[in-house]
């Protein structure tokens, strides 16, 4: 059979960097560009083919770089745009190509256009924002829509007598993009970048461009797709790059209509499904960790049916806004590496572009903060104020936070267990996890059993079998309430794929008979199972994958 010609991007495995916490080179406590240089040997090592970056703009950082004042300059503590083309031309070099985040739902209330839209209401830039006027009846903001961040999301402005919108916070005033002049704007500025021979973009909250606000219809609103469809044809059309939306709101449903080849809009959406249905309804993810196998297991098999056969999937547990996957769906104590390869693997061999996000690789863990002073994060601290308005007691909001706060991923990376975990000379911005001691980079690569190794050998095999890439996916035993079970069937051969999602033995009683013949592929502990009639065992967090022809 002659190999289908897949883009690049449906065949690599791309790597997050939150550039505040991965490496710092100059001993200021704050990560940044010539750190990333100086740590490029890992991530080839790891035999990835792309870095999503998160920003790097100048940004005062109230949102860590997620509130851009100038789309065009490097953030003075990350370096400068020679550092950045050093970045993209050495990655490069390594096979590895650097997608930048792309942040134009919002700017930061620093930004040069909004300080000339508050000036007069006459200007060109404040038809960049979202204004509107005083309630009569009221004298207050239009309604009552609050900010993710806290607060409410109109601000007023004396000078020009009316309200802006931030949907995440005052600091970060919305765009307008029913305006054609913005549109131009943002379009110019990611061709600038584009022409720098970057990978591609991740763009953020995609999915709340086009909104509608005198109808409070905020996500996926009526001219969404229309502008997305623009900036395809604007910026992306003809471009060898890779561009993925983040969605809250994507559905299987939906999905299509952003990826499906013939919309011409993005390659590949975020979905949170899976994410979100471990949150309580109540609390968000400021309480309890709802996390269910079986409901985990249907959503993702919803997303890789959806499809199938048009569109992409992406496959990630993590990011900088969500905490760490073994503390979240695995053990972060004695099962801690075991659970890391585990899900990993369950993960990475779905079809679709796996993302792995600084740390995992090493099974780094949550921070478990003990003081509110140790915590860093806008939107922590912002429901901070608002929860205590509500009467939920400090404790109970730490416990939240450290469950599923977006600080756990930002902690910094652990590279080995010298003061600081080797981060940085100087004082970092947010404290290291303590368990550097054990748990660091030197460590995890010195044993040839280690999280790494195996993520390693996992993105290999990606390389090695097609049936990785190409396969298509049926989910087995999905009923069973300790394992994730799918197969993959390229042709007459079948990739089965098992994970036991929890820290007890257990038992798979169909798959025996299938398997007795396979081959393993991968697999975190030595196979010593003899599949029979009747079933297999796996041990607490054991994960294999098996290969043979039907
Ligand atoms: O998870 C969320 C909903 O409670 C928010 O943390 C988050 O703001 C949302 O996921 C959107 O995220 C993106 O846009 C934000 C930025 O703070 C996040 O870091 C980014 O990933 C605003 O730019
Ligand atoms: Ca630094």
């Amino acid at each position: 059979m002659t190999k289908p010609l897949q883009p690049w991007w449906k065949t690599a495995t791309g790597y997050q960097i939150y550039p505040r916490s991965f490496c710092d080179s100059n001993g200021d406590g704050i990560g940044d560009l010539q750190g990333i240089i100086a740590k490029l040997d890992h991530l080839a090592d790891l035999g990835i083919g792309f870095i999503w970056l998160s920003p790097v703009y100048a940004s005062p950082m109230r949102d860590n770089g997620y509130d851009i004042s100038d789309y065009r300059q490097i953030a003075p503590e990350f370096g400068t745009l020679e550092d950045f083309d050093a970045l993209v031309a050495q990655a490069r070099e390594k096979g590895i190509r650097i997608v930048m985040d792309l942040v134009v739902n919002h700017c930061s209330s620093d930004h040069d256009w909004f300080l000339k839209a508050c000036q007069s209401r006459d200007c060109p830039e404040h038809e960049f924002f979202y204004w509107r006027d005083q309630r009569p009846d009221t004298n207050g903001p239009p309604d009552d829509q609050r900010a993710c961040f806290g607060g409410s999301a109109w601000t007023w402005v004396e000078s020009v007598g009316r309200y802006y919108y931030g949907h995440f916070g005052s600091q970060q005033p919305e765009l307008n993009w029913h305006n054609p002049a913005l549109r131009r704007e943002v379009f110019n500025m990611m061709n600038w970048w584009l022409d720098k021979g970057i990978g591609g973009f991740r763009i953020d909250v995609i999915e709340l461009i086009g909104k509608d606000l005198d109808n409070r219809i905020y996500a996926e609103g009526p001219d969404m797709h229309r502008f997305i469809a623009e900036m395809h044809a604007a910026c992306f059309d003809g471009r060898d790059i890779m561009t993925v939306g983040e969605t809250w709101s994507a559905t299987p449903q939906t999905a299509l209509l952003y990826c499906g080849k013939a919309r011409k809009e993005v390659d590949m959406v975020f979905n949170f499904n899976h994410i979100e249905a471990a949150w309580d309804s109540d609390k968000g993810r400021f309480g309890t960790n709802l996390f269910d196998l079986c409901t985990h297991k249907r959503i993702l098999a919803d997303w890789q049916e959806a499809l199938a056969d048009d569109g992409w999937n992406s496959l990630y547990l993590s990011n900088h806004d969500l905490p760490r996957p073994v503390s979240h769906y695995g053990c972060d104590g004695p099962f801690r590496a075991r659970s890391a390869k585990m899900l990993a693997m369950t993960m990475h061999l779905m079809k679709g572009t796996p993302f792995v996000y600084q740390g995992e690789e090493i099974g780094m863990t949550n921070a478990n903060f003990t003081r509110l002073e140790q915590f860093r994060d806008i939107e922590t601290l912002g429901q901070l104020e608002e929860q205590a308005a509500l009467g939920v007691p400090q404790q109970a909001f730490i416990d939240g936070a450290n469950t599923n706060g977006r600080d756990n991923a930002r902690t910094p990376v652990q590279w080995d267990d010298t003061v600081h975990a080797g981060f940085t000379t100087g004082q970092p911005w947010i404290d290291v996890n303590t368990n550097y001691v054990d748990v660091n980079v030197a460590n995890d690569r010195a044993d040839k059993d280690g999280v790494f190794a195996f993520y390693q050998s996992l993105i290999a095999l990606r390389d090695a079998l097609d049936i990785i890439t190409d396969g298509s996916f049926a989910l087995l035993e999905a009923d069973h309430p300790s394992v994730f079970a799918y197969e993959r069937t390229l042709e007459r051969q079948r990739l089965i794929v098992v994970g036991n999602f929890t820290n007890k033995e257990t038992k798979l009683e169909t798959l025996g008979p299938i398997i007795k013949d396979a081959k393993v592929v991968l697999s975190n502990l030595d196979w010593e199972g003899s599949p029979c009639e009747r079933g297999i065992n796996l041990a607490p967090y054991q994960a294999v994958a098996w290969l043979y022809d039907a």
